[in-house]
C-alpha cells in the first residue's frame, strides 16, 4: 500500500518463523558491548525508546563506529541478512532495483508500552537510497507526515508484527513518529513483551 510517493507499506512481509529467528538475533545483538542504551539529547534530556546500532551507530545528530554515547565499544558489523533482507524489500516496494545497495546501517530501536517517538526527520545520512523499516512484536501507531514541517497533514497507519515499510523517493526526508504502543498486542509465540523496530540504512559514509 502506498501510503505517498515512495512511502510504501508491506504488511506481514515476515512469517511466524522468520519473526521468532529475528527477535532471537535482536537480543543477541542487543548485548553488550555496544548493546541496547539510552540515548541522550543534546538538551539533557533522554529518549523513551532504547537504541543501538549495527555496523554505525546514531548519536544526536551524526553516526560513529563506536557507541560513543553508551560504552564507547566498537559497534557490531552488519549482518549480511540485513543487508540482503534491506535489498530484497525495497526492491519489491518500488520501482527501482536496489539489489546491490550499500546497506550498512540497522538502528534497532526499543519500545515498552509508554515508549514514543517525536516528529523527526532522518537526514543524517549521505546516501538518497530508501530506508526499510521491520516491526516485531507490538502493534504501533506510526504517523507519517509532510516534507515541509512536524504539524498536519499526516496519515496514521498501524504496524504489526512482521510488516515492513519503506521510505524512498520524494518520501525520503518526510517527518513521520510513532506516537504510541498498542501493548499486549504481540505474537504470544514470539515472547516479546514491548516493540521492535528495524530500520536498515544506507550511510553513504566511508
Ligand atoms: C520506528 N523509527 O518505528 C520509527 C519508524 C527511526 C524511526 O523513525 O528514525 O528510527 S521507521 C521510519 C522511517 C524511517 C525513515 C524515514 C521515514 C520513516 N519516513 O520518511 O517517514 O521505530
Ligand atoms: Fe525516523
Amino acid at each position: 500500500t502506498e501510503v505517498a510517493p515512495g512511502a510504501v507499506h508491506v504488511p506481514d512481509w515476515l512469517g511466524p518463523g522468520e519473526q521468532r529467528q529475528l527477535v532471537e538475533h535482536c537480543r543477541t545483538w542487543a548485548r553488550p558491548p555496544a548493546g541496547l542504551r539510552e540515548v541522550t539529547t543534546p538538551g539533557g534530556g533522554r529518549m523513551s525508546v532504547r537504541q543501538f546500532g549495527l555496523g554505525w551507530h546514531w548519536f544526536p545528530y551524526g553516526y560513529a563506529r563506536t557507541a560513543v554515547d553508551g560504552d564507547g565499544a566498537p559497534v557490531k558489523p552488519m549482518p549480511p541478512l540485513l543487508v540482503d533482507l534491506a535489498r530484497r524489500i525495497a526492491t519489491a516496494a518500488l520501482d527501482e532495483d536496489f539489489a546491490t545497495a550499500a546497506y550498512d546501517i540497522a538502528l534497532i530501536n526499543f519500545y515498552d508500552a509508554d515508549a514514543r517517538m517525536g516528529m523527526h526527520r532522518d537526514q543524517d545520512e549521505k546516501s538518497p537510497d530508501p530506508v526499510v523499516s521491520l516491526s516485531l512484536g507490538d502493534t504501533c501507531v506510526f504517523r507519517f507526515g509532510n516534507t515541509d514541517t512536524r504539524a498536519k497533514p499526516y496519515t496514521d497507519v498501524e504496524l504489526r508484527s512482521g510488516d515492513a515499510f519503506v521510505f524512498g523517493g520524494p518520501s525520503r526526508l518526510a517527518y513521520h513518529g510513532v506516537p504510541k504502543i498498542l501493548p499486549g498486542t504481540a505474537p504470544p509465540a514470539l515472547g516479546l513483551t514491548g516493540r521492535l523496530n528495524l530500520t536498515l540504512r544506507v550511510s553513504g559514509l566511508a
